[in-house]
């Protein structure tokens, strides 16, 4: 059934592997800094960074914001995990960003950002990242440093091979992990694998003016691991490439069981081809649930919708989508050249890095040169799509990017190193070590149709002695490099929050000249929002309290709010009234149980109250805002259930007056 490739008892091998792979330290762990490190990464107070570098948090779920060179931390940007922070994920807008077919789902594990682009370079509009654990796709505006859209993929599992973008982001591709029983019986037995279980490849067809999600359609491919992806470009354009593991479509024990074969896969999937399939009406629509949650900047306000079905396109049917590349030994990264004419595969367990030629490979499937099938998919013949080897690059290659000279860079997780080699000629020409175990790295645009070069960023999973100890949890960490020059030169070691798992950079204009500073006032269409303080206002409905609420340097209003009864559940909807750059107020009133609120010029959030005991509650801004900041402060008053106390409210001249007290 699978002719082309060997069953090789490698138990021992694996297993040696295996062992070797959980990391290792380079003999030395000092290296040797040149003197003008220092000096290259030296950005000096009041001047600004030359790149920006979106990390993601891994498991932490978020994404953070850092200056190349300088490693300096500009801001964590909440996705998928709740934030206390600026109130993300707690606030009454935001809250419905984190719904999922699932219930309220405030945490995942972020993986790959990826910069949106226009004709295969970073064009500064969105970053997308991928929720792995609960299979979703956030997309960041850039404008705002904000997560604008969260969508559920359906029939996925662990949502690795995820997200990628093509050339001009007409889709963003999120591929699975975990193959899964898919279809209207999904309650199967897991030994019946190979029966019952498939990928499922969705490609997220992207709004161009808005930026809006949706699923165009979805590969049903063979039962395997999809790990990771990328998009073909120039050349390859139309095309994207995963990297496949698990080809033993093994359910247990997959770190012995899932080595045994020589060699896993390569998925090239024409997706031109699959848009042609969909026009024809060939797709076949399958009931999913899952949600869609989208941000509204104009209601400042997210809404959650359910989507109740997806385009589904059978590649066992529709048999030229897609085609296997054999691949040594469990691939992780693939990744493309900037020129789309080579696709590099790293194999984790493999001696060298095979480098396939996109022409090559259109020429094999032409002409058919295939090695039998996979699961319904033709195999294409190994050395029919080579272009050649990279000879002992080092130990566990993971992931590759490009500079903007010809050459590659690729993270060698076990030998803990980043190994330069050229494209054209496959030759090694430079190696330096990663202090320690580096899983992906970063060149500045090194998935780009021109990369700018310049830098790579090791992007490092074990830190040991690097920094002053922090008990059992040491701090996670990068590594700057500078690879202007032949040979790569370690810059600078700088922590990152949670595990900085891949990222991206990009020169600073492309995201400066989309750079929102406030947003107006007028356009808030906020149903609570207050625009001026005459708008301000409390209103009961029931056991409802409604806080109209202003902020403006130096003063809330109302700042004296009387008439809550316990068990009122009161919604305090706060409008910044700022219009000035850099000038939040904050929110915060004794025994909130949620969240303080954090709240942009000219935006309206809301946080919810439900106060447990009588007396006078304390209010203010939690933000310092100016000289005045801690004058901005108020009292909300809250009387027994059955008390006759009236509703009342105001600031300064308006603020209740009749205070005679009421028992
Ligand atoms: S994978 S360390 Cu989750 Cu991006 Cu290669
Ligand atoms: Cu507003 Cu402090």
């Amino acid at each position: 059934m699978k002719p082309f490739i060997k069953h090789s008892k490698l138990m021992l091998a694996v297993a040696v592997a295996a062992a070797a792979f959980t990391g290792c330290k380079p003999k030395k762990a000092e290296t040797v800094i040149s003197g003008d490190a220092a000096q290259k990464v030296y950005v000096a107070p009041g001047k600004l960074d030359e790149v920006y570098l979106f990390a993601s948090g891994g498991f932490s779920g978020q994404v953070a914001a850092y200056g190349i060179p300088s490693g300096r931390l500009l801001k964590v940007i909440p996705v998928f995990s709740q934030n206390p922070e600026n109130g993300w994920g707690y606030t009454e807008e935001t809250k419905a960003m984190l719904n999922t077919s699932h219930g309220f789902i405030p945490w995942d594990d972020a993986h790959h950002p990826q910069l949106s682009k226009t004709d295969g370079m970073d064009d500064g509009r969105w970053l997308f990242i991928n929720g792995n654990n609960t299979p979703r796709i956030a997309r960041i505006n850039l404008a705002t440093f904000k997560t604008e859209e969260i969508l559920e993929v359906p029939n996925s599992g662990g949502n690795h091979s995820s997200p990628y973008c093509t050339e001009n982001t007409e889709y963003v591709v999120a591929g699975t992990r975990f193959s899964v029983p898919i279809g209207n019986n999904t309650d199967v037995p897991i030994t019946s694998y190979k029966e019952n279980f498939r990928g499922a490849l969705s490609f997220i067809n992207v709004d161009q003016k808005e930026g809006n999600m949706n699923i165009a359609f979805q590969l049903l491919v063979p039962g395997v691991d999809y790990d990771l992806a990328r998009s073909g470009k120039g050349a390859s354009h139309g095309w994207m490439f995963f990297s496949c593991y698990n080809s033993e479509q093994a359910h247990t024990l997959l770190e012995v069981n899932a080595s045994q074969r020589d060699k896993d896969f390569i998925m090239a999937v024409n997706w031109k081809k699959a848009e042609e399939y969909v026009k024809q009406g060939k797709g076949k629509k399958m009931p999913a649930t899952y949600y869609h949650n989208k941000y509204d900047e104009k209601t400042h306000s997210a809404k959650s919708t359910v989507e109740k079905e997806v385009l589904t396109l059978d590649t066992r049917e529709l048999k030229d989508i897609v085609y296997f590349i054999p691949c040594p030994k469990s691939p992780h990264g693939a990744d493309v050249s900037p020129d789309g004419e080579n696709i590099v595969a790293s194999g984790k367990l493999a001696a060298v890095i095979p480098v396939f030629s996109f022409k090559k490979l259109t020429d094999a499937i032409a002409k058919k040169t295939f090695d039998g099938e996979f699961d319904n998919v033709s195999v294409v013949k190994y050395e029919a799509a080579l272009a050649g080897e990279v000879q002992k690059p080092g130990l566990g290659p993971l992931h590759t990017e490009f500079d903007d000279k010809g050459y590659a860079y690729t993270s060698m997780f076990v030998s803990s190193e980043i190994v330069k080699w050229k494209v054209d000629t496959r030759e090694v020409v430079d190696r330096v070590p990663t202090y320690y175990s580096i899983g992906h790295l970063c060149v500045v645009g090194g998935d780009n149709k021109k990369p700018y070069g310049k830098y790579v960023i090791a992007l490092n999973k074990i830190t040991k002695d690097r920094y002053l100890p922090t008990g059992p949890e040491l701090t996670q960490s990068a590594q700057l490099f500078d690879i202007s020059g032949e040979k790569m030169n370690l810059l600078l070691d700088f922590p990152t929050i949670g595990e900085p798992h891949y990222a991206q950079a990009c020169p600073a204009d492309v995201i400066m000249k989309n750079q929102k500073k406030i947003f107006e006032l007028s356009k808030n269409e906020h149903p609570y929002a207050a625009k001026n303080e005459q708008e301000t206002k409390v209103v009961r409905n029931g056991k409802r309290v409604d806080v109209w609420m202003t902020a403006i340097r130096s003063h809330l209003a109302p700042d004296n709010i009387e008439g809550i009864k316990q068990g009122d559940e009161v919604y305090f909807h706060v409008t910044n009234l700022e219009q000035d750059w850099d000038v939040p107020h904050g929110f915060a009133i004794k025994g909130a149980e949620n969240t303080e609120l954090l709240i942009m010029p000219g935006e309206t959030q809301t946080i919810k109250w439900t106060p447990k005991s009588t007396g006078v509650f304390p209010f203010y801004c939690t933000d310092f805002c100016s000289a005045l900041h801690q004058e901005m402060q108020g009292y909300a008053r809250v009387s027994p259930a059955n008390s006759t106390v009236a509703l009342k409210y105001g600031v300064g001249d308006t603020a209740p007056k009749d205070q005679v007290a009421q028992k």
